[in-house]
This record gives C-alpha cells, sequence and structure tokens, in this order.
C-alpha cells in the first residue's frame, strides 16, 4: 500500500514535470499575478505561524517531558499577559489577511487600464463553450484565440444553468449566470495556450466542459480573424454535395456553417471552421479524423449525457467525414 503510493506521489511529480503547470502560481497575466501574490503571502503568514506555534509545542513537549523523580510542579491559573498576546496577535492577522484582499478583488474587478480592447461575448452551453467576437463578426468554440497584450472585454451568458468562466493563468472565475449579463476582463502578457475549465458544477459533463485560450501576436491574431470570416468551404464534388445537403439539413438543427452566423440559440458549436481547431467537444479531444469518426458514429459513448443525439446515414458517413475535414 505504502509502496503504491510512494511511486503513485512520484509519478504524479514526474508527469507533471513535463508540461507548465496550468495553475494559477504560474501567471501569465496581472489579473492571475494578483491572485498567486495573495495566495504566497497567504501561504508564508501561515507557515511563519505554523512553524512558531508547533516548534514552541515540540520545544516545550521534550525540554518539560516528566522525568523519574520530578516533583510536581509550580502550579498556576491563568497568564493575562499570554491571553492578550494570543488574542491580539491573529486579530491582527486576521485584519492583514482582510485588507490585503479586498486590495486583491478591487484590483482584479478594476476595469482594464488600457485602451484599445476586443470586445467579445463567450456563453456556455452544457457542455462547450460559445466564442462570438460580435465586433468582428465571427462566433466560434471552445478555443478562444486573443492577441498579447490586448484587455478584451468580456460579457458573459448562459443558454442553460450557471456554468463558470475560468483560466487560472490568465484571470480569476466569473460564474456565467442564465438571464444576467455578467462582465470580466482579460490580458495575456505572454504569447502561448492557456487551459480554460467551467468552474461550476454544471452536470454530467461538467468536467469536460474545458476550452484553451490561444495568445497569439497582433499579425497571427489577424490572420487568424481574417481566415474565420471567410465563408465555410463549398462542396465542389457530388459526394461534397451530398454532405453539405446533411450538414445544413439535420445537423443544422444544431449547428451553423455559417461563420458570421452569431446565434446562440444553436445547441451545437458553429462547424464553419472546424478544422482550424486542434480539439472538439469542449476541448476533450484532439481533432483528428479517428476521433471525429468516433465521435460521429457514438457521440454518446465519448461524451455520455452530451446534447447531441444522432444517427448519421451510413452511407453519407464518410461523405460527411471528409467534408468537415477540409473545414479548415
Ligand atoms: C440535437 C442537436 C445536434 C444535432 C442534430 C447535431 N449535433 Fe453535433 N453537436 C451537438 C452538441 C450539443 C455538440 C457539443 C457537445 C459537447 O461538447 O458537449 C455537438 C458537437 C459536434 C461536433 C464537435 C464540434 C466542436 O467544435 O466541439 C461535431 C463535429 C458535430 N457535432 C457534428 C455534427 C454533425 C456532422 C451533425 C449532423 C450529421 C450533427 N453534429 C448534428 C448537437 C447536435
Ligand atoms: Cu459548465
Amino acid at each position: 500500500m505504502l509502496r503504491k503510493l510512494v511511486v503513485l506521489a512520484g509519478a504524479t511529480f514526474l508527469l507533471s514535470a513535463c508540461q507548465p503547470s496550468p495553475s494559477f502560481l504560474n501567471p501569465a497575466s496581472s489579473i492571475s499575478g494578483h491572485v498567486a501574490d495573495l495566495y504566497n503571502t497567504i501561504l508564508i503568514m501561515a507557515l511563519v505561524v505554523f512553524v512558531l506555534v508547533e516548534g514552541a509545542l515540540v520545544l516545550i513537549l521534550i525540554r518539560d517531558r516528566h522525568k523519574e523523580g520530578d516533583k510536581l510542579p509550580h502550579q498556576l491559573h491563568g497568564n493575562t499577559n499570554l491571553e492578550i498576546i494570543w488574542t491580539v496577535i491573529p486579530i491582527l492577522l486576521v485584519i492583514a489577511l482582510f485588507v490585503m484582499t479586498v486590495q486583491t478583488v478591487n484590483a482584479i474587478a478594476a476595469p482594464s487600464p488600457k485602451q484599445g480592447d476586443l470586445n467579445l461575448r463567450v456563453v456556455g452551453h452544457r457542455w462547450w463553450w460559445e466564442f462570438d467576437y460580435t465586433d468582428l463578426g465571427i462566433a466560434t468554440a471552445n478555443e478562444l484565440h486573443i492577441p498579447v497584450g490586448t484587455p478584451v472585454q468580456i460579457a458573459l451568458e448562459s443558454v442553460d444553468v450557471i456554468h463558470s468562466f475560468w483560466v487560472p493563468q490568465l484571470s480569476g472565475k466569473t460564474d456565467v449566470v442564465p438571464n444576467q449579463h455578467n462582465t470580466m476582463w482579460l490580458e495575456s502578457d505572454q504569447i502561448g495556450e492557456f487551459l480554460g475549465q467551467c468552474a461550476e458544477f454544471c452536470g454530467t459533463e461538467h468536467a469536460l466542459m474545458r476550452f484553451k485560450v490561444i495568445v497569439e501576436s497582433q499579425a497571427d491574431f489577424d490572420a487568424w480573424v481574417a481566415n474565420q470570416q471567410k465563408p465555410a468551404y463549398q462542396p465542389q464534388t457530388e459526394d461534397e454535395q451530398a454532405a453539405y445537403k446533411e450538414l445544413t439539413g439535420t445537423c443544422a438543427a444544431c449547428h451553423s456553417l455559417d461563420p458570421s452566423e452569431i446565434d446562440t440559440t444553436k445547441v451545437g458549436p458553429n462547424l464553419a471552421h472546424l478544422f482550424s481547431r486542434s480539439t472538439f467537444a469542449g476541448g476533450s479531444f484532439d481533432l483528428n479524423e479517428e476521433n471525429l469518426r468516433s465521435w460521429l458514429k457514438d457521440t454518446q459513448s465519448m461524451k455520455p449525457g452530451n446534447d447531441m443525439e444522432i444517427t448519421i446515414p451510413q452511407q453519407q458517413f464518410d461523405s460527411i467525414v471528409e467534408y468537415l475535414m477540409k473545414l479548415k
């Protein structure tokens, strides 16, 4: 048992060393920096208290042990000075924690210090994220592209239950509540990919309601936007025509093939540029042919309980897969 535990703990450490930690303790923005600073300060304070209190305890246990032949020690009742000290010090500590926490909350809640913002709408769906670039007229899902060093203003909405938007390295958590308009902003000062996760239990597939924030240079971001603004790939061959008919027929009840159709009532993600993304179904699986085929064959075994329930006619299956893979 103990050996198993040691191996498990060792493996966890080794594996976690492979990737930079997605934790807020590895911040890539001023907001997460504030949170990490507060956490570290409180941790240090707690460590000092722990070492002093436990140190005194252990010292007394050892030094004042009962020894053979000891007489009954001097008996006393109460010590006003000591009691004042151990009441006042914790009160001062708690006041300090309170002040630091309020300062951090204010720093996070403050409007972004810079102009030139990008406006975004994030919509929580069970169990995936819709990202609407309202100013740029594009809708996408599960992978949020933003330019480095630019504050992004985010309006948060939910079409069903309460979710929570959280990118530990970039932002605090903000609840995404039906019929309520919450806002937040985030900014990254590092290029890279940052993992996000729904942070409010929202049902069966809550754990697979993930997403990625892809922070790029302004030039890369502009190129990405230009591609997303293009219409989806149009059918050329007969097979593609058949697939297109299916995609704009049965599938269109829940999916749009028009990147400029910003429509939160669609139950599933916009598919116009599906293969410009690297993951799907709430950032849960790598997007490649094999996984796409498994998904279309049986979505419910890959992500049990999700809202895509459909059987695709066998004769159209291959052409749909091939068509979807052209949607770059
Ligand atoms: C009843 C609604 C519904 C129908 C009809 C439907 N889907 Fe879906 N689809 C969904 C939902 C909901 C998701 C997201 C599931 C999740 O991540 O939890 C999804 C996800 C997907 C994804 C992954 C997209 C991404 O970026 O995560 C693909 C690909 C897809 N569907 C293809 C299709 C195709 C092809 C059809 C038609 C043959 C179709 N769907 C019909 C609801 C539907
Ligand atoms: Cu959620």
